[in-house]
């Protein structure tokens, strides 16, 4: 997997600016600049109308820093993630990964779950060091294994997962992605799960990589989009790599045909209809590796942006519940502006400029960048991946998992990217690193600045990243990360930010239509945030909606919009705290 920067892209890295765009960039300078006088303040806004202010107030260089601290060691998460490389160098060794947040056992505290490999080539879980994991979360960052107890160790080679209530009972349930095997866990509600593959016809014979939960159709009840890789079996002996030097590497995806997705419509009697035909979803194959899901359109009806490696992307615009126009390349997210394929891995479909729609962002391998989509409305997306500085901060690194989440509070969503290369000997052919430290691009409202270097002392550690959820774990408010390392243990990010910033956690309770809101749209202020449980590289965080609000003690008014369309706005809401919402009625938990 190699990538050769065009002279275009060197050219725009060098001056900072596309030609077209060096007016623009020179105003957001002058914004910059003028930031921290309050008199600029009316200035700065009427120049950068699409970089407006949340009433949270502008971030300055003088706020308190993001601090993350990894308390792993002390949490009880004795989870190793093993991915079995073996001397023959199957592709699916590099590629595990995916986890899920949510909480399993309803006491408001988030749990964790990791995927896990299997033995290589039988893919079979031989041994407990294999299981896929369960952690609860007792309270203050400590966790408890009840993997055992909770029925979810798995079968085979694991690689993503998606959690979310299909069956609209309060629990939340799970999808498990796989090697030619997928598993659906129906959560019981006392403590355990019950493996409901085969009667939901959810298993698939596919190398999934990544499930997404959603109501495509608008019947109440959802639905599963499942991502698919691509052609490998156990028995392939392609060798790839230097014979001469006897360095044998993973081969690229180019050596193998690409699939299409799956997407099942739930019954609501415990089974799925494999509608990936009828919907014409499954038209269009690809290299798929992660899924997020948002409205871009604002038609009404939830859009699915599926990354493919090293082919175009895929988004699939919902036509009514009906059907699905693949239609990433008229948007513009199939490539980035210099018009080459990239090895597009994580996908986070959120806003990351406050202008109310939802933005697209991927990461990819070094010298390719991490690109950010810009939702222009419309319909269509521009390349803002050198305007918001992600270019130049991210074309030496390779990233999987990703969060656009707001870790300072400060009312812009920041970057979170779980860094490492996928070719474990790049070392022996280029000047990249295979094991890197993960990387936290602060959001300066709309521009990211590269703040890696100083978010804790442990921080820039190298592992062999992949894959990355976000939630807050000890209900301070503070969104905390949890990422997974091939070979590795997880790290545990708490996040100790010293700042006052004041925030909001919304919880979501659907009486008509599916019960986790899924689909629902928030808005506050400048912010809005989609109700999805997809997450970056193969993961899920079901762990409520997130809003950093800065200094407002009071929300004057939060609107939600829920997937029936039923709008219901409540005023004078208090922050720093978790809101429970059902539709058309609301309570406070603390
Ligand atoms: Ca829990
Ligand atoms: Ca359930
Ligand atoms: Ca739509
Ligand atoms: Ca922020």
């Amino acid at each position: 997997m190699e990538w050769r920067m065009t002279d275009h892209l060197k050219e725009q890295m060098r001056t900072g600016c596309r030609v077209r765009q060096r007016h623009r960039c020179a105003r957001y300078s002058v914004a910059l600049t003028a930031s921290g006088f309050i008199a600029a303040t009316a200035l700065v806004s009427a120049l950068m109308h699409e970089y407006s202010y949340p009433s949270g107030g502008a971030a300055r260089s003088s706020d308190p820093p993001i601090l993350l601290r990894d308390v792993a060691g002390t949490s009880g998460i004795t989870f190793r993630l093993e991915h079995n490389p073996t001397p023959e160098k199957h592709l699916i060794e590099t590629m595990p990964g995916g986890l899920a947040a949510f909480d399993y056992d309803g006491d408001g505290l988030t749990d964790l779950y990791f995927t896990n490999g299997a033995s290589v080539p039988a893919l079979v879980k031989t041994s407990p060091s294999h299981w896929n994991r369960l952690y609860r979360n007792e309270g203050g960052m400590k966790f408890t294994d009840v993997t055992e107890q909770a029925a979810v160790a798995g079968a085979g080679y694991s690689m993503g997962a998606a959690a979310a209530d299909y069956d609209n009972d309060g629990d939340v349930d799970l999808f498990v992605a796989g090697v030619g095997r997928n598993a659906l866990y129906r959560n019981t509600g006392r403590g355990t799960f019950e493996d409901v593959t085969e009667r939901a016809g959810v298993g698939g014979r596919s190398w999934s990589v990544a499930g997404g939960w959603f109501d495509f159709d608008r019947d109440g009840l959802l639905d599963l989009f499942v991502v698919n890789y691509l052609k490998w079996s156990a028995g392939d002996r392609r060798y790839c790599g230097d014979r001469s030097r006897g360095i044998r590497v993973y081969c690229h995806p180019q050596y193998y045909d690409g699939l299409p997705n799956a997407l099942y419509r739930n019954r609501g009697d415990g089974s799925f209809e494999d509608v990936s035909v009828k919907t014409g979803v499954a038209e269009h194959s690809g290299k798929g590796m992660g899924v997020a899901l948002a409205d871009y359109d604002g038609d009404g009806w939830m859009d699915v942006f599926v990354t493919n490696d090293t082919v175009p992307n895929f988004l699939f615009r919902n036509v009514a519940g009906r059907r699905f126009e693949e239609t990433a390349l008229p948007a513009g997210v199939a490539v980035p502006i210099h018009g080459r394929a990239i090895s597009s891995m994580g996908a986070e479909f959120r806003d990351y400029d406050n202008d109310g729609r939802p933005d697209i962002h991927v990461t990819a391998l070094a010298g390719e960048t991490f690109p950010l989509f810009h939702n222009d409305g419309g319909g269509l997306f521009s390349d803002v991946t050198e305007r918001t500085r992600l270019a130049a901060t991210t074309l030496r690194r390779s990233g999987w998992g990703n969060a656009l989440v707001d870790l300072d509070n400060d009312g812009w969503k920041d970057l979170f990217t779980a860094n490492s290369h996928v070719n474990d000997r790049i070392e022996a052919f280029e000047g990249h690193k295979y094991r890197e430290p993960n990387s936290v691009l602060h959001n300066a409202g709309g521009t990211f600045r590269d703040v890696s270097d100083r978010i804790g002392p442990d921080f820039l550690v190298p592992r062999a990243h992949r894959g990355a959820v976000a939630a807050d774990l000890n209900g301070d408010g503070r969104i905390d990360v949890v990422t997974s390392s091939l070979g590795d243990r997880p790290e545990i990010w708490e996040n100790q930010s010293p700042g006052a910033n004041r925030w909001i956690l919304i919880k979501l309770t659907g009486t008509q239509g599916n019960r986790d809101a899924i689909g629902a749209r928030i808005r506050i202020g400048t912010q809005t945030a989609t109700m999805t449980t997809a997450a970056g590289y193969a993961s899920s965080v079901h762990g409520g909606i997130h809003f950093g609000l800065g200094r407002t003690k009071t929300i004057d008014r939060l609107e939600i919009v829920w997937p029936s369309g039923l709008v219901q706005v409540l005023e004078n809401v208090a922050t720093n705290q978790v809101l429970q919402v059902s539709m058309s009625d609301h309570r406070q938990t603390r």
